[in-house]
């Protein structure tokens, strides 16, 4: 029998193959007038990052229709917002981070402006992109206006902030809990929600697959937080330790490594406990909720 997580990363490959070609598609060649945006926008966006989010869009897709076609465009735009914020977190004046999906981080490469500029178009085209899809001009708008507010100041935005203020500073749990829902648990969450909305699920599935997402969202940020501690910077992409050195509002800094990979592991189970209500097609989403669990990237 084939190993789960072979099966898994098999799958997410396909799919980040679909989502890539949607991208090239879309996004501008590298050598157009002006060239440098192109070229920075591009190196980002395929630096090699992992494509979760649009992967959970096409999976919740995928628990009611067979084909991605449809949904592929809304998936693809989840992961140029996610892109622009990776490009603004990484800027001098946010976390100065120098390296990114291992790379050199956009700024470093292309300087500030460039950075800026070639985020700045991922975001907005993004809302673009999904009115270039097939699906109908209710769920467009619907879809705009919800990827609107949830990366705008009552979603990222505001998770962002708050992770900025908090630097060097003790954080209660209720604030820790508010970053990392806004930063990162909220986007996961909306991309299984735009992958059921645009297959029609039932509100009482959906439902059911929010509950997962923000479990599976608020692990992942936890789990995020644990490899800034014991990742290694060859597989993650990234300098590693900086969270500690930033004074950084992270789950260990509250509630120590151990305390934290329990609370992972024990939104996991949940997660997939809650995911299995809908029985055998969600097999893959239970899968990926371990495999995210145990990552090293
Ligand atoms: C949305 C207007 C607007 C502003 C954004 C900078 C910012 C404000 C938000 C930063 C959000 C951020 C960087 C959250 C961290 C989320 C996170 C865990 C990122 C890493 O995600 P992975 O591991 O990365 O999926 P890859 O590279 O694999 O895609």
């Amino acid at each position: 029998m084939m190993d789960v997580n072979v099966l898994i990363k098999k799958d997410m490959k396909e799919k980040q193959e679909l989502v890539n070609i949607a991208l090239d598609r879309f996004l501008p060649r590298k050598d157009e007038y002006p060239k440098d945006i192109h070229k920075a926008l591009r190196y980002s966006t395929f630096a090699g990052g992992k494509r979760l989010r649009p992967y959970l869009t096409i999976l919740a897709y995928q628990l009611y229709k067979d084909k991605a076609e449809m949904i592929t465009p809304v998936a693809a735009a989840i992961e140029m917002v996610h892109t622009f914020s990776l490009i603004h977190d990484d800027l001098p004046d946010i976390d100065d981070d120098e390296y990114r999906r291992g790379k050199k981080s956009c700024h470093t490469v292309f300087g500030e402006g460039v950075a800026l500029l070639a985020a700045d178009s991922l975001l907005i085209s993004a809302f673009e992109l999904i009115t270039h899809s097939e699906l109908p001009d209710r769920l467009k708008v619907q879809f705009v206006n919800e990827l609107a507010h949830e990366s705008g100041i009552k979603g990222l935005i505001a998770g962002q902030m708050v992770d900025i203020e908090s630097e060097g500073k003790k954080v209660d749990k209720k604030t820790l809990s508010f970053i990392h829902n806004n930063k990162t648990a909220r986007l996961i969450n909306l991309s299984l929600r735009f992958g059921a909305l645009g297959a029609k699920a039932p509100a009482k599935d959906l439902k059911v697959i929010e509950d997962y997402g923000n479990k599976i969202g608020m692990a992942f940020q936890i789990i995020d937080d644990l490899l800034d501690i014991e990742g290694s910077k060859a597989t993650l992409g990234k300098t590693i330790g900086k969270d500690e050195i930033q004074g950084k509002a992270t789950f260990p800094s509250v509630f120590g490594i151990e305390e934290s990979r329990q609370m992972a592991a024990d939104l996991t189970e949940q997660a997939k406990a809650r995911i299995a209500t809908l029985g055998d097609r969600s097999i893959k989403l239970r899968i990926l909720a371990d495999y995210l669990l145990n990552r090293k990237s």
